[in-house]
């Protein structure tokens, strides 16, 4: 590509994925509302609120690929979810339609399904269950792509990343952890594939324990290396297992699912 956009690149993904995701494009431009100035060479900054439509058109201006971390990453107020995650994604996909549809990677989440059960596995055709505010925008994000596919030819990758972080940092996340090379693996065979439709795949490394089954996407020749169990030991030393009858044993989407819905600030 000569020109792939990362939005969102101020947060954890974004600075761990940046330099990952190099090779892919002649330039990468990075962009967030947060302002960002350490860049390389090939890399340049837009500053912009996904919120803000004119401004997500001309960020979108001259991109072969979008890889689209921004937005809200955890439970919060409404009106924030909703201008980062509702209005944002809809503003990124009319700037996409507008401009050549250059293909998406869209960063779902697990807790677009967060209900389902840890004691049940599920594949990608699984209905959305969301843990709260944050999940439903998350189910809003994966229609409009798959209308934008359906509709227009849009091509997108709904990624339902686990907890993509350095470590699991809990017993829950064995299961649902993706380490930072297995996700750049994903992503670079997502903008290779000839041909990628509007898929869903579920974002964990290879882990012994798990509760999500890829193999409807083994088409993509993705094939993730890492296994969270090397992990086990070091966090059964730092923290006490939870009960059985914890939420984050109960449920996919863990402590999510007990989470108030934040009042507005
Ligand atoms: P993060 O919170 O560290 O980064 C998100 C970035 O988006 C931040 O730099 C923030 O400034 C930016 N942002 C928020 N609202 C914005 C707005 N209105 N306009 C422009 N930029 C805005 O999140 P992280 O961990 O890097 O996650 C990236 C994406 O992946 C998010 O969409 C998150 O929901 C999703 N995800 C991440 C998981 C993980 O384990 N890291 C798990 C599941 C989903
Ligand atoms: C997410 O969707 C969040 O963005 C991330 O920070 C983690 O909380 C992850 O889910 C998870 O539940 O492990």
């Amino acid at each position: 590509m000569k020109r792939l956009l990362i939005t969102g690149a101020a947060g954890g993904l974004g600075t761990a994925l940046r330099s990952r995701l190099a090779p892919l494009a002649e330039t990468i431009r990075l962009s967030d509302k947060t302002v960002l100035d350490d860049l390389s060479p090939s890399e340049e900054f837009v500053q912009c609120d996904l919120g803000d439509a004119a401004a997500v058109e001309a960020l979108v201006q001259g991109c072969d690929g979008i890889v689209h971390f921004g937005g809200k990453s955890i439970e919060g107020p409404w009106s924030v979810i909703n201008n980062a995650n509702i209005q944002g994604v809809i503003n990124l996909y009319e700037a996409a339609r507008k401009q050549g549809k250059p293909r998406i990677v869209y960063a779902s989440s697990v807790h677009a399904v967060g209900f389902y059960p840890q004691d049940q596995v599920i594949d990608n055709t699984a209905y959305p269950r969301p843990d709260g505010l944050y999940g439903i925008s998350k189910v809003f994000g994966e229609a409009v792509a798959h209308a934008y596919h359906d509709k227009f030819g849009q091509e997108t990758a709904i990624v339902r990343i686990g907890s993509c972080f350095e470590e699991p940092r809990n017993h829950r996340m064995l299961s649902t952890w993706m380490s930072f090379d297995d996700f750049a693996a994903m992503i670079t065979r997502i903008f290779d594939v000839p041909k990628l439709g509007c898929p869903i795949l579920y974002g964990m490394s290879d882990n012994t324990a798990k509760f999500w089954d890829n193999s409807n996407v083994d088409w993509l020749g993705w094939k993730p290396q890492d296994d969270s169990e090397r992990y086990r030991a070091k966090i059964d030393a730092a923290m006490p297992k939870p009960a059985p009858d914890a939420a984050d044993v109960l449920w996919q989407g863990g402590l999510f699912c007990t989470d108030d819905i934040h009042e507005e600030e």
